[in-house]
């Protein structure tokens, strides 16, 4: 049987379909034979490292647990006509969801009148402050791809008008804006959900969020990558932004020490894909990609840099 290296966590579910079709070998439980490695199967936080990218020789193929692939080096996987999947479209809904959920969280105050609920507030010191209301706001997206435009229908109950902002036009009866810092001048959200790496790397700097202002909210549910995490929390804290609700961070899983105390603030612990029915989604892709690989040489999504090495 083949040789896969198995780098970061699968489930049961993912194992149990591929140990008949390979001998599986997990990162980290001692050595493992580079040479016979053909496939890798991995996830969006660890990708494949340079190291073992260059050591397994023979490898044919990565599969992607996630949508993003920014820890993956898709040019050194091209030169060596090594195919790189991902699990695109499965997760649009639950990640739109997440996002209109921070949205919401935000905007209502939820966490904070959860907490005057439950600690007896209310009966002690009367009624939780009123909040601002999450309709019929001016919302800008940035990527409007399938996730992007999955968040705009999630939104449309509650009646808002949206702009956009991508490195090209797209054919949808939102407001364009060919940069970012005028989308922000104009909005009163962002939600950030373009790919990581190096094109997007702190696109959302201190610029863009003071004009997005002291009574913006910024929402990421991309990567942590995508925003200046230190001009974040300086603008935070000195109010020239006014909101965040983040599902990503910068370096996963730390969260910077003054986020987790602001109260304009709301935090995850990255869980935009973390249903059970999701996440099963996902794994079943991955190893739907590594079969079939396997048995055709042709894999049911790969990512976009390495589309033309997928057979016709
Ligand atoms: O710029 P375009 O026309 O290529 O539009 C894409 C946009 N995008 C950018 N927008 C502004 N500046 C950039 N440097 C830039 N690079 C890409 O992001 C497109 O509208 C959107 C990405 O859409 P999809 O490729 O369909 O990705 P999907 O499935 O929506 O997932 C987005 C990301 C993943 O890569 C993960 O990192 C994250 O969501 O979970």
């Amino acid at each position: 049987m083949p040789d896969l290296l198995q780098i970061g966590g699968i489930t049961d579910a993912m194992r149990d379909r591929l140990t008949p079709h390979f001998t599986i070998h997990k990162l980290g439980d001692g050595d493992y034979p580079a040479d016979a490695i053909t496939h890798i199967a991995t996830n969006g936080h660890d990708g494949v490292p340079a190291d073992i990218m260059a050591a397994c020789t023979n490898l044919k193929m990565v599969s992607g647990y996630g949508v993003g692939y920014d820890a993956v080096d898709t040019d050194a996987a091209v030169a060596r006509n090594v195919i790189v999947t991902h699990t695109p479209d499965v997760l649009n809904a639950e990640v739109a969801s997440t996002a209109v959920m921070l949205m919401l969280t935000s905007f209502r105050n939820f966490l904070a009148d959860e907490a005057h609920a439950r600690s007896g507030a209310w009966e002690r010191d009367g009624n939780a402050p009123l909040s601002r209301s999450a309709d019929n706001r001016r919302v800008g997206i940035l990527g409007l791809g399938r996730i992007g435009q999955a968040i705009a229908d999630k939104l449309a109950p509650f009646n808002p008008d949206i702009h956009y902002h991508t490195r090209s036009q797209k054919d949808v009866p939102y407001t364009y804006h060919d940069t970012l810092k005028g989308m922000a001048e104009t909005v009163e959200v962002i939600i950030c959900i373009t790919p990581g790496g190096p094109s997007t790397n702190k696109i959302v700097n201190a610029e863009v969020m003071e004009a997005l202002g002291p009574d913006g909210t910024l929402i990421n549910v991309s990567r942590g990558s995508v925003v200046d995490e230190e001009a974040m929390v300086a603008a935070l804290q000195s109010g020239k932004l006014g909101y965040a609700a983040l599902d990503v961070f910068e370096a996963e899983p730390k969260i910077p020490d003054a986020l987790k105390t602001m109260s304009n603030v709301v935090l995850l612990p990255h869980v935009g894909s973390g249903t059970h029915e999701t996440r099963a989604a996902m794994g079943d892709l991955v190893v739907d990609n590594l079969i079939d690989h396997l048995k055709t040489g042709k894999v049911r999504t790969p990512v976009p840099e390495c589309a033309h090495l997928n057979p016709a």
